[in-house]
């Protein structure tokens, strides 16, 4: 052994004999159970940052557990490698998007071998490569043939800065979540995969997930959105086609003052073509926000359009107007306003001087004033004012008015979602190319399989104002595979939440000439997913999508891809700036800041070192390149070892909370590994340990030997059950600092130490996996750490030979007493009277009774 604690030497040294033996590779074994962790793969920006770092560290210290646990453990790593940056990077440093990823990638890899996790390289999977995508070309083609994808027009969101359609949740204001323009509406034709037909599975399967984080299911339970309510026909005055609504509150009809169409209801644009103040109007409102999100914050603004419609059930006359809050896309694109009863429509009315009349109250009768406010509550209500509905509950005035509409002709329950066909299209080039071909005769001609793949051509000059796909047109054009005629291949890509959605299972089996083989159900489902809560919606409900698609296709059997889902915490670092004159507001990296703190640690006075210029501090914020604020964490390995950042990230919080990084604590973290180097090293060098181990420990050392084994017992369930990999950590120094305190000499304690060094080297094993591979060597062992099982607690260890018991005279603590920890009553009743200040605070009383709580106390009752 070295003197000195040597990170780079041992860490290299490990690496390489993880190398050597294949440690990680896994193949399937049909007599080892599995178990599958999963971190969601990176997309290759071109270096590992922090938040990796932590999803990375969290999954290797899990399935690190779980191998020593004689699971067979699956942990596979790839690239998400297709998408927007990387058409930026060319388009500013003029290389191809593909020279670019694959160079990240490259440098990735080495940054992650670099972290010591223990991936089986061999199932690697790259998105971009058509080794991948093909398969998922294929599966496109037999999805088209089956109708589960269709092509239609639709409005979508259209960024003028980045050319390119939005997903409804890439809008963020109004505006383009990357490049911040005001987004657009255009029509254009998109293909569509039919996740709503899949809508109610989706739903109710979050009910058989235990294992998800209840923030995760309840965002994709409103994402999806399901609604249960009433479509119905209100008859226009002047007669023609009658004005459709849908409407979740059938028991308000009698509070309908008006009603509401979108912009592009046909109403409304009929009504246009007769008035151009209507048509100015609509134009602009058009140009406004799509969003729901951006319309719930938008203010109420419409038009009446000089219609009239009449009450199915009241007869009553009510004006239809069009307003900006009604959506084109959800339900009929028209609603009855029901003011007394909904915010939306209470605002509206308020500002149009619309009136407001009450159709349902609290049922226990509290008076309410809907002119002032709305009054939305669904439960205990009543309804009032409802002609022969009155009187009703919600429940029943729904069914009775459904009924009614129903025999009546002019209406019909019905179930909407929020959720919309997931469009997949891009207009981008470096995407997976959506295998069809357009053929004047035959339409959309799904590519035959023996075509596959639609090769992306990688080495493109690439210019960024138009895909080289719709530009070179020997790529485009082709013959039809239907006919053979001329035709032209489709040029938009894939959405690249198509990759992500299915690549956990082609780690399965990465080689299999198909979409997958028989090696997916050996693994499937994941154990253990772990990424981060900001896909909570979108690229969790297509893989949990995806994986339903595969199952219906006979791929996989399960149904549900993951049983159970950690979501990191973000992590965040004090951020520092002024503003400048001239450069306007500059961020300062926290390494180039020096910083006076209070007693408590806040800050008093931050300046910048270079020229002392006074700085701003925003406290703790997420690590960004924007506000300067990141750690690079290769930069961190150079200098304390790789071991020493998973150490901090691991002890710094509870993985799922946020982790606020403190320079000091991955000092701290450095120094506790060179402490532990420094136990095993005095150890060994006091000479080989005498075989067998003596059960002659004195006090100090059955003490020590139980807390050893209580560690074990903690560290096992906080890494096996809680993943509070935190308390773990906290467990092992603890039980190093009593390990550093014991200094009983002699063959029993220094059996007693090694059987401790060896414990805590295993225990550390997921964490630092370095370290504990070269100490278990120095301690003499033989193997590999990271191929022993996981140290089994003792119970004989954790037995407590004594018990100390409090004694009270007359209910006052008044003494303490060691007995046996198996002591008889009576010989415990006996220690406590005769113990010396029991007898003195006893005095001449006579002793009427002794009452002994086993385990606790005696109480003396005396005169
Ligand atoms: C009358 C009413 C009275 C409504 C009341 C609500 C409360 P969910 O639950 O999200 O499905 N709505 C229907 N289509 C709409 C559209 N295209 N754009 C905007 N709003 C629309 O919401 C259904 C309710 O949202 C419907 O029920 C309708 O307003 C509105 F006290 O009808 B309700
Ligand atoms: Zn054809």
């Amino acid at each position: 052994m070295e003197a000195h604690y040597n990170p780079t030497d041992i860490e290299q040294a490990a690496q390489s004999w993880w190398d050597a033996q294949g440690t990680f590779r896994v193949t399937e074994d049909p007599h080892q159970p599995t178990y599958y962790c999963l971190s969601m793969l990176p997309y290759p920006s071109g270096r590992l940052h922090m938040g990796h770092v932590r999803n990375y560290t969290i999954g290797d210290v899990i399935s690190r557990f779980q191998r020593m646990q004689g699971r067979n453990v699956l942990q596979p790593m790839g690239w998400d490698a297709f998408g927007l940056p990387a058409e930026n990077a060319a388009i500013k440093r003029g290389v191809p998007p593909a020279k670019w990823t694959y160079e990240n990638i490259a440098h990735m890899r080495r940054q992650l071998q670099r972290m010591g996790y223990g991936y089986d390289w061999d199932r690697e999977v790259t998105t971009c490569s058509p080794d991948y995508y093909r398969w998922e070309q294929l599966m496109f083609t037999r999805l088209l043939r089956e109708g589960l994808v269709y092509r239609a027009k639709a409005v979508v969101n259209w960024d003028p800065v980045d050319q390119t359609v939005l997903a409804n949740e890439q809008v963020v204001d109004g505006r383009g979540w990357r490049s911040g323009a005001l987004v657009e509406r255009r029509e254009i034709p998109q293909w569509f995969v039919r996740i709503t037909a899949y809508a109610d599975e989706l739903l109710d399967g979050l009910d058989d997930l235990p294992g998800w984080p209840e923030a995760v299911k309840t965002m994709q339970r409103n994402w999806i959105g399901r609604s249960e309510g009433v479509e119905l026909d209100f008859a226009l005055a002047e007669g023609g086609e009658p004005l459709r609504v849908y409407t979740t509150r059938p028991d308000t009809l009698y509070g309908a003052t008006y009603m509401a169409v979108a912009a592009d209801h046909p109403l409304a644009v009929a009504a246009g073509e007769r008035d151009p103040d209507v048509a100015a109007f609509l134009d602009e409102i058009r140009r406004g926000a799509v969003t729901e999100e951006a319309l719930e914050k938008l203010e109420k603004k419409g038009m009446p359009l000089g219609v009239e419609a009449i009450n199915p059930l009241s007869g009553e006359r009510i004006p239809v107007w069009v307003a900006n809050f009604v959506l084109m896309g959800y339900g009929t694109g028209a609603i009855m306003a029901v003011p007394a009863h909904d915010a939306r429509d209470h605002e509206f009315a308020t500002r149009y001087g619309l009136p407001i009349r009450q159709a349902v109250g609290p049922a226990d009768g509290t008076a309410i004033d809907v002119q002032a406010e709305p009054w939305a509550a669904k439960d205990n209500l009543v309804t009032v004012d409802a002609g022969e509905f009155s009187g009703l509950d919600f429940t029943t005035a729904f069914n009775a008015i459904a009924d009614h509409l129903e025999a009546r002709g002019i209406g019909e329950r019905r179930t909407n979602y929020r959720l919309r066909d997931w469009g997949v299209s891009r207009q981008r080039y470096w995407g997976c190319p959506i295998p069809v071909i357009h053929c004047p005769d035959c339409g959309a001609v799904p590519v035959p399989e023996a075509d596959l793949p639609v090769t992306l051509p990688e080495s493109v000059s690439f210019t960024g104002v138009k895909s080289p796909l719709k530009t070179d047109p020997d790529w485009r054009r082709v013959t039809c595979p239907t006919c053979g005629g001329e035709a032209e291949r489709e040029t938009d890509t894939f959405d690249t939440f198509v990759e992500s959605s299915w690549y956990y299972a082609r780690y399965c089996s990465p080689d299999a000439d198909d979409i997958l083989d028989p090696r997916a159900n050996h693994w499937l489902p994941v154990d253990q997913y772990i990424g981060g809560i900001e896909h909570a919606v979108m690229h969790l409900l297509y893989f949990r999508f995806w994986h339903k698609l595969m199952r219906d296709q006979g791929l996989v059997s399960s149904d549900e891809p993951a049983t159970n889902l950690l979501c990191q915490g973000m992590v965040l670092a004090e951020a520092f700036y002024f503003d400048s004159d001239t450069e306007g507001r500059v961020w300062v990296a926290p390494s180039e800041v020096d910083i006076q703190r209070d007693a408590k640690g806040r800050i008093l006075r931050a300046t910048r070192r270079a020229d002392g210029v006074e700085l701003v501090c925003t406290g703790w914020t997420t690590m960004s390149k924007s506000k300067n604020n990141g750690e690079d964490p290769e930069t961190l390995v150079e200098r304390f070892g790789a071991d020493t950042v998973r150490l901090f990230t691991m002890f710094a919080a509870p993985p799922d909370q946020a982790l606020e990084w403190q320079d000091s604590g991955v000092e701290g973290a450095s120094r506790f590994l060179r402490r532990l180097y420094g136990l095993v090293l005095d150890h060994v060098q006091a000479g080989p340990v005498p075989a067998g181990r003596s059960d002659s420990l004195d006090e100090a050392g059955a003490e020590l030997r139980r807390k050893l084994h209580e560690t074990i017992a903690k560290v096992t369930d906080d890494l096996g059950r809680r993943y509070t990999f935190n308390t773990a950590i906290a467990a092992v120094m603890e039980l190093c600092n009593a390990l550093g305190r014991y200094d009983t000499e002699g063959d029993a304690a220094r059996g007693l130490r090694q059987e401790a060094l060896e414990a805590i080297v295993l225990l550390l094993q997921p964490i630092t996996p370095h370290l504990s591979h070269s100490l278990w060597q120095a301690l003499g062992q033989a193997g590999a750490a990271v191929d022993q099982p996981w140290p089994v607690v003792d119970e004989s260890a954790l037995a407590r030979e004594t018990l100390d018991l409090v004694v009270q005279v007359n209910g006052k603590l008044r003494s303490r007493i060691r007995v046996a920890a198996d002591a008889a009553e009576a010989v415990i009743r006996e220690a406590a009277l005769e113990d010396e200040n029991v007898q003195r605070f006893l005095g001449d009383g006579a002793v009427q009774r002794v009452i002994v709580v086993p385990g606790r106390l005696v109480n003396v009752v005396a005169k």
